[in-house]
């Protein structure tokens, strides 16, 4: 590879998409040269790179020619369909969907926890809520061992893409003045409300957001030992996943060296002073690079289990970041 790099975005008019295209810029990625693609609908629209606008091209099988890396935010169907076409054409291809995630021949990759997992081909870039989770885990699984984590999240409608950023904002305008609320991205009302309900139901009763989390956290954290119970809950929120999380560890673990050993991890912010108001909150988070962590305690029921809280932007470390720290390694490699 060269050192700059002729960069492609599958997927560029999308909420992840944009966000990649921002992150790129704002972090002086060495970009030689961009190509945005999407589909036909969005073919000839243009985007702003660095001041500078760039025509949306229709993806297609032969649009990867001298492409160094290809960005995927197209959905699982798009990178099954056109990803292998890219790297035939040369290309690394960083993927965001979950179209390759548990494949055992690609990395699945959190550069603050695996990095040495990054090998060209394809490289998946996991789900959102596995992501912040686990830059929190990994210290505290390095240090104390993780047997069994229980989660809950909160998470922003923009995980869903741009409708349903358009969908929550039209129908709280709608409650708000007294009109019928419209139904199109989610089964129910979202504005106001709260759905657990994340991705399809599966035949055991989770949802495939619930189990991208159990299987994903396994194979990042590379130890298959480990349990995961989840519940994934769709919240009125714009930006930003918070989740609620347990672990239960081998060795005897207190939040007061948790606090202490988080404050030293790498991507982790700890925001934790109860007395003054102080703990992670989404409005906060929305814009940031790190994950935030706080509330942490001791679980009173376990002495070997902590609790805490931790929020991050899904769009940026969830998804867009992630994938251009990826690929920031890929040059240092
Ligand atoms: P979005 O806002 O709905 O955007 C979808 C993007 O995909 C648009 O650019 C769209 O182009 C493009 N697209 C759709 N069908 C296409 C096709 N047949 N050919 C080419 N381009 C096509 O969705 P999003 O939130 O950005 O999410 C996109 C994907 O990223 C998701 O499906 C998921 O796989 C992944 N994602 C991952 C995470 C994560 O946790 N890491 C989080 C969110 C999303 P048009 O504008 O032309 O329709
Ligand atoms: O719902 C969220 O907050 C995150 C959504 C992620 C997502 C949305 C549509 C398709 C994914 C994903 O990354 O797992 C996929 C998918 O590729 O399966």
């Amino acid at each position: 590879m060269s050192a700059k790099y002729h960069v492609a975005i599958a997927g560029a008019t999308g909420a992840v998409g944009r966000m990649m295209l921002s992150i790129l810029e704002e972090r002086n990625f060495p970009v030689d040269r961009l190509t945005l693609l999407a589909s036909a609908r969005s073919a000839g629209q243009s985007l702003t790179f660095k001041g500078q606008p760039i025509q949306v091209q229709e993806l297609r099988e032969d649009s990867f020619a001298g492409v160094d890396i290809a960005l995927f935010s197209a959905g699982a169907g798009v990178s099954l369909q056109f990803a292998p076409c890219a790297v035939k054409a040369g290309a690394v291809v960083i993927d965001n969907s979950s179209a390759f995630r548990m494949d055992k021949d690609v990395p699945l990759v959190v550069p603050e926890v695996n990095p040495h997992a990054i090998r060209p081909g394809i490289i998946a870039n996991p789900n959102c809520s596995t992501i912040q989770m686990v830059v929190a885990l990994k210290p505290i699984h390095d240090k104390y061992r993780i047997k069994r984590i229980v989660v809950s999240t909160y998470q922003a409608v923009s995980g869903s893409g741009q409708k349903a950023i358009a969908e929550l904002e039209q129908q709280s305008r709608d409650v708000l003045s007294g009109k019928p609320v419209q139904k199109k991205v989610y089964p129910h009302q979202i504005a106001f409300n709260c759905l657990p309900h994340i991705d399809v139901f599966l035949d055991n009763g989770y949802t495939k957001e619930e189990m991208k989390m159990v299987n994903e956290t396994r194979k990042i954290l590379e130890d298959d030992s480990i349990l995961v119970s989840p519940t994934a809950v769709r919240v009125s929120t714009f930006h930003c996943h918070s989740e609620s999380v347990n672990v239960e560890t081998e060795e005897a673990i207190c939040a007061e060296d948790v606090k202490t050993l988080l404050r030293g991890s790498p991507g982790i912010t700890v925001v934790d002073n109860p007395s003054q108001n102080q703990y992670p909150m989404a409005i906060d988070a929305e814009g940031k690079d790190n994950v935030f962590v706080g509330r942490i305690r001791d679980d009173l029921s376990n002495k070997k289990a902590i609790n805490f809280w931790v929020v991050s932007d899904n769009l940026r470390k969830g998804a867009a970041l992630n994938a251009v720290q990826i690929a920031e390694q890929l040059g240092r490699s």
